[in-house]
């Protein structure tokens, strides 16, 4: 058995990729490390890697998580600048003991030692954007994970039973420079125990983070309950606490994988587009609001219309 899940339609192609490789007998983590990186190189997608919008100073700050279910050691990299591909960095700095979440300049100069590529992440099109928007903004104006701005998370299963999280994300455009979102935060962003299962959040990670949401998810898998399940159980916590505070349920969306191949998904939103991909072919699939549950089917052409 191997599986592997993704997020947004941006992840389809680099999915596919990743597919290939666990069909071929290929690692959970060369298939996450493959559909992350494809995201990343793609200046298309404007909240990953090349083409990612800048933060209020002009900076694409990048932020990347990585964990490894059979060993539950993870890496991670925030607010970085410069690395080309900020899931490789993640991936090597799994395994270490200590020193396995960087920020910054910390973060850059691993990737300089490790031999990591670098790459001025800005596009003229997202300075463009950025210069127009900078024009307006002000300082107390609401940050938003709107459409187009979204983190891919990856999570995969391959033949050997090993699972294993990814995250790569610019975060929030407009973000105050060294706001950490959610995505590189093990527990928050993305969570893998190999016994129970993996998990990763999409949204905005000021809110994600509050529920701890992706460990939520995995502790939920651990005492029985389906990846479906899961999703929507730990999304439902969180979106009542924040409803009875008087606030929306903001902007989340959660998959997850269990160590048996199966997976789940659940959003706030009115439609949240994935991939996802068994041994017998890759999907774009939707996860919708239903009657009391999520409604997971195939993402129509309309669904998909403006979507990353
Ligand atoms: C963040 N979780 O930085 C990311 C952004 C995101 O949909 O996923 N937006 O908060």
């Amino acid at each position: 058995m191997y599986a592997i899940i993704g997020t947004w339609k941006m992840c389809y192609d680099g999915l596919t990729a990743g597919h290939a490789l666990l069909a071929a007998g290929g690692t959970a983590a060369d298939a996450v490390e493959k559909a992350i990186t494809m995201v990343e190189d793609n200046p298309a997608y404007s909240s990953v890697g090349y083409g990612g919008l800048p933060a209020r100073d002009g900076h694409v700050l990048l932020d990347a998580g990585w964990m490894d279910g059979e060993t539950l050691r993870y890496g991670g990299i925030m607010a970085a600048e410069n690395i080309r591909n900020p899931i490789r960095a993640a991936r090597l700095l799994c395994g270490r003991e200590t020193n396995c979440l960087l920020a910054g300049r910390g973060a850059e100069q691993f990737a300089v030692s490790a031999g990591l590529p670098l790459r001025d992440m800005r596009t003229e099109s997202a300075m463009a954007r950025w210069r127009e928007t900078a024009q307006t903004f002000r300082p107390g104006d609401p940050l938003t994970a709107y459409r187009g701005h979204d983190t891919v998370c990856v999570l995969a299963l391959d033949g050997a039973g090993r699972l294993i999280a990814g995250t790569s994300t610019s975060g929030l455009f407009m973000k105050e420079p060294g706001r950490v979102g959610d995505s590189p935060v093990v527990g928050s962003g993305f969570y893998c125990d190999g016994r129970y299962g993996a998990a990763a959040a999409t949204g905005l990670g000021e809110d994600v983070m509050r529920g701890c949401l992706s460990y939520e998810v995995v502790s939920l898998m651990r005492r029985g309950a389906t990846p479906q399940e899961a999703c929507e159980e730990a999304l439902r916590g969180l979106s009542s606490r924040k409803l009875a505070l008087g606030e929306d349920a903001g902007s989340i969306s959660l998959i997850a994988l269990s160590p048996a191949g199966a997976f789940g998904a659940a959003t706030t939103l009115d439609v949240f587009p994935f991939a996802a991909g068994s041994p017998e072919d890759v999907r774009l699939l939707a996860a919708r609001q239903g009657d009391g549950r999520m409604d997971i089917r195939p993402a129509t052409a309309e669904e998909l219309e403006g979507e990353p």
